[in-house]
């Protein structure tokens, strides 16, 4: 069922595939359908495949270039699929750049040329190497920031993602088998097709797609970071907040409320996770506040509403004092709910939507008092001061002091179910979140005709065509070109 046109691309081609600038040692790479029988007879060597050998690289003249470490993988067992060469030279940019137009020359008569982005890959891919989410594997192997990104692109590579998939595709398979064998037998009735058991593989293709969902969201979220807005108050000290979590004053902070105006956003990392924070303007009522203030909140609540979780933000001082510090913690969980409901834009606002924990801030100004330290140590050991049973967690912290911030982020992971599932998260990019979302939408559709219109099924058919056809796309067993060229255009050169 391979779509994919299999236009064979012959010309050899040719890149740097080691970061350019000055180096110990560079890699090139080359391949080519008969590298074997065109380029290493010019270069005047003959290469045992896959063992490295010491060569000398000559210019057409003659001249010395560079003494290279020479492999050569010959087809079909290369990471392309052709004859591939890989060529250690030693790393200057210039007598690198002399190895290249050398290459290049050695190669005319095959019109070898410099590679594109990501075109080993690609044949890697046209010649049934890898599959697309392995190509894309490797793509965000190489661009991965946080181990955890690595690990998940690197388990992908291995073909975890891609078995998963196929397990989906056998199954729509075989339903588009049944029901194809109902319509060409109009005289069975369709009933018949519960028997085969149609129905049965229905629902369950549905839960298992269904229940992969989350894990598949989560993978996206890890390959695109998490982002969170840190919303409140002027003054209560969201500012400070981000500069403890990045660990430098990227925001001005002071005692004047109204300080920030604009939205600031720092990346960082945490356990793994890539996390984009996003500090916003105090919002206080609008009727008092200025047209640029008014601006800076219009923002605010633009960031809530684009963020995957909202740290709601509010100091000490502006809780009534209490000795008992879960009375306080449920004080902060009130006065946070009771500012919400007086500032959002509208009581329909989306950002109303966007899942908010209670930053209760400023914590160390309890002092030397027994029951702040006790707030403290529990909230760093996660324990009771967080109240979840009102689906807005209530975490107390000291942004002065840097404490209480893995309490916080442990709860923020909770709340979005990051944690207490697999804590291997399932490599996935956007477009194959969607792909999977529309496949269920179509077996969904399907079932509903199975359900309201009994004997439709040329309709039910046609759903589970189109379902293949999504899952299919995201391995790239049915992909069209321009696919192709958006997922290896983002590639780097030599991959
Ligand atoms: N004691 C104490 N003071 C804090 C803490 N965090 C912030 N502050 C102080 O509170 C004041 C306001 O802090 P900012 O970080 O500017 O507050 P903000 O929420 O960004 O304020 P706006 O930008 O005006 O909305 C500053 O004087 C900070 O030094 C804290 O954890 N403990
Ligand atoms: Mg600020």
């Amino acid at each position: 069922m391979n779509l994919v046109s299999k236009t064979p691309k012959t010309e050899p081609i040719l890149a740097q595939a080691t970061a350019k600038g000055l180096s110990a040692i560079a890699v090139l790479r080359i391949s080519g359908s008969d590298l074997a029988g065109t380029l290493l007879p010019r270069l005047g060597w003959a290469l045992e495949p896959r063992r490295a050998s010491l060569r000398t690289l000559r210019a057409g003249n003659g001249e010395a270039i560079d003494q290279v470490l020479a492999v050569f993988f010959p087809a079909p067992h290369s990471f392309t699929g052709e004859d591939l060469l890989e060529l250690h030279t030693h790393g200057s940019p210039a007598m690198i750049a002399w190895a290249l137009e050398t290459m290049l020359d050695y190669g005319k008569a095959e019109s070898m040329r410099l590679a594109k982005p990501g075109e080993f890959s690609e044949r890697a891919f046209l010649n049934g190497r890898i599959d697309l989410a392995q190509a894309e594997a490797i793509a965000d192997l190489i661009a991965a920031s946080t181990r955890l990104q690595a690990k998940a692109a690197l388990a992908s590579l291995q073909g975890d993602f891609s078995k998963q998939v196929h397990r989906y595709l056998d199954a729509v398979q075989h339903m588009r088998l049944l029901v194809e064998a109902a319509l060409d037998f109009p005289e069975e009735p369709v009933e018949s097709l519960s028997d085969w058991g149609l129905e049965n593989a229905l629902t369950e293709a549905i839960a298992a797609m269904q229940g992969q969902l989350p894990a598949w969201q989560r993978g996206a979220q890890l390959q695109q970071g998490l982002s969170l807005a840190l919303i409140g108050p002027p003054n209560a000290g969201k500012s400070s907040l981000l500069n403890a979590f990045a660990g430098e004053e990227l925001a001005l902070v002071d005692a004047e409320p109204g300080t920030t105006r604009d939205r600031i956003s720092q990346r960082f990392q945490w356990a793994g996770q890539a996390i984009e924070m996003t500090d916003t303007a105090g919002i206080r009522d609008a009727a008092q506040a200025g047209r640029i203030e008014l601006r800076g909140m219009q923002r605010s609540w633009e960031s809530a509403l684009r963020a995957q979780a909202v740290l709601l933000v509010i100091s000490l001082e502006d809780i009534a004092p209490t000795d008992d510090r879960g009375d306080l913690l449920q004080r902060a969980q009130h006065h946070a709910k009771t500012w919400w409901q007086a500032n959002r834009p509208s009581d329909d606002d989306p950002s109303m939507a966007v899942p908010t924990l209670v930053v209760l801030n400023k914590i160390d100004l309890l002092g030397a008092d027994p029951a702040a330290d006790d707030l403290l140590s529990d909230a760093i050991s996660g324990g009771a001061t967080q109240i979840s049973a009102a689906s807005w967690p209530v975490v107390a912290v000291s942004a002065k002091e840097a404490r209480g911030l893995e309490t916080l982020m442990d709860a923020v992971l909770n709340k979005l179910a990051f944690q207490g599932e697999s804590t291997e998260p399932l490599w996935a990019r956007l477009r194959h979140v969607q792909a999977l979302e529309r496949a269920l939408g179509h077996l969904k559709l399907a079932q509903a005709h199975w359900t309201t219109s009994q004997g439709q099924a040329d309709l039910m058919a046609e759903e589970l065509r189109l379902a293949q056809q999504a899952l299919a796309e995201m391995i790239g067993v049915w992909s069209d070109e321009d696919l192709l060229g958006a997922i290896f255009g983002r590639f780097c050169i030599g991959k």
